[in-house]
Parts: C-alpha cells; sequence; structure tokens
C-alpha cells in the first residue's frame, strides 16, 4: 500500500518533525502513514514476517510495518487530530497518525519491534506499552524511565514482543490531559501458533468517555466523573459501525 513518491514525500515530512535524528537517520525513518477518515479498515494479511490472523479495529485501522534487518519497524506520530465522533459531530482529540484512538500495532510473539515515536503535540510526550514484558528503559514513563519526549523530537523504542495478548499504548506524560484528550491505541501481539484459539474475526474496541459542551468541540481535561459522551474507539451513535464477521 505505500507507493515509493508516497515514502519519499513522507520521509520528507518526517525530516522537519524529527529535530533530534540528524538528517541521514530522518531520511531512514519508516514512513508515517495518516488516516484522515474513521473508518473501520478491513483486515489485512500481513505482507511479510509470520503469519497471523489480523484483527479489526472498530472505526480504526492497523499500522503498516516495515522489516529491516530482522526488526518491524512502525513509526508513531502523537498529533492534534480532528475525529469524528459521529456524522456532524467532530472534536479536536490529540491522537496518533491522524486519528484517536491511534492505529494498531499488530506484530507474532517473538517479534522483535522498533517504534519511532515523533511528538508533533505542544507539549512533551511518551508511549508506554501497557502490559508488555520489556527492559526497563523501554517502558515510556516519562521522567522515570526515560527523558520526557519534547515537541518536535523523535524516540526510539525497541523490544521484543514476549508474550500474546491485546494490550493497550498510551502516554505516561501529563497523563490526565493527554489520556483525556484521545490518546490512546491497542498493541496485539498474535500467539506464534496462529492456530491457537483461532476465531472468525477478532475485534478490538476501548470504551471511552469525554467531556465536550455543545457548542465546543474540546473535551474538558479537568473532567472526572462527568462524561457526557460514552464511546467505543472514540466514536459514538449513529457512527458506531457494525461488527461484521463474515
Ligand atoms: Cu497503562
Amino acid at each position: 500500500m505505500t507507493s515509493r513518491r508516497d515514502f519519499l514525500t513522507a520521509s520528507g515530512a518526517a525530516l522537519i518533525g524529527a529535530a533530534s535524528v540528524s538528517r541521514v537517520q530522518a531520511a531512514s525513518l519508516p514512513e508515517a502513514i495518516s488516516q484522515t477518515v474513521p473508518d473501520t479498515m478491513s483486515p489485512q494479511a500481513p505482507p511479510n514476517g509470520r503469519h497471523f490472523n489480523p484483527v479489526v479495529t472498530l472505526n480504526g485501522w492497523s499500522l503498516p510495518w516495515r522489516v529491516k534487518n530482522g526488526w518491524k519497524e512502525f513509526h508513531l506520530v502523537a498529533e492534534p487530530v480532528v475525529r469524528e465522533i459521529a456524522p456532524g459531530m467532530k472534536a479536536n482529540l490529540w491522537g496518533y497518525n491522524g486519528q484517536s484512538p491511534g492505529p494498531t500495532i499488530e506484530v507474532v510473539e517473538g517479534d522483535k519491534v522498533r517504534i519511532f515515536v515523533t511528538n508533533k503535540l505542544p507539549e512533551y510526550t511518551s508511549v508506554h506499552w501497557h502490559g508488555q514484558i520489556l527492559p526497563n528503559g523501554m517502558d515510556g514513563l516519562s521522567g522515570l524511565t526515560q527523558p520526557p519526549i519534547l515537541p518536535g523530537k523523535t524516540f526510539v523504542y525497541e523490544f521484543e514482543a514476549k508474550h500474546a495478548g491485546t494490550f493497550m499504548y498510551h502516554p505516561h506524560a501529563d497523563e490526565m490531559t493527554q489520556m483525556a484528550m484521545g490518546m490512546m491505541g491497542f498493541w496485539v501481539t498474535h500467539p506464534k501458533d496462529h492456530k491457537f484459539m483461532a476465531v472468525d474475526r477478532d475485534f478490538v474496541f476501548i470504551l471511552n468517555a469525554y467531556d465536550v459542551e455543545p457548542g465546543s468541540y474540546t473535551p474538558k481535561v479537568n473532567t472526572m466523573l462527568d462524561f457526557n459522551l460514552w464511546t467505543w474507539n472514540s466514536r459514538a451513535f449513529p457512527g458506531i459501525d457494525p461488527l461484521i464477521v463474515r
């Protein structure tokens, strides 16, 4: 799905954003693919690597990767996004690669994974790979296991996907603001044996909540309980797609 022309364009864009890596390194960043619509992407058979049965992300999508020297490389971009919560209602959220939730990352048990995270937010961020067994320095807790990723910078996470399961990723940096603004996404580590507990279709969705006052577009991030929008993957009726198994 990546044309050579698209790749060159994206590399150019990455050069501007990735101030912490040299121009030579930036030119070798994987393409930062973005999604402009809240559509449910049909599952894509993995183009390389070991086989798995891809999940379907409700009103979302899975992030393409490239393989480089045995590592699966992804490029996440933390950024402000406009998410259509339902037809006729758009919200100013924060997310990844154009949407909230961010794209689903799908790997196979035992994969070596490298994720480039570029920060295009107006403040620092980090990514915590919730539930993964990984080296402490890759755990994404800004101020504790790493310095925060400053605006315009790119941080590289590397670890092996040790155990199969459905997980999430989210910032550990100004958490109350960033998660209330929609920063979250799925991580699915498929079992080595793709026939293990096989199902016809595996859907991933998270129930999240926002407080967006009528007439406004931006969530009130200090709201703790009195949310007025209960959403599935940052999407509300009648915008939630049906779960089509076959
Ligand atoms: Cu967590």
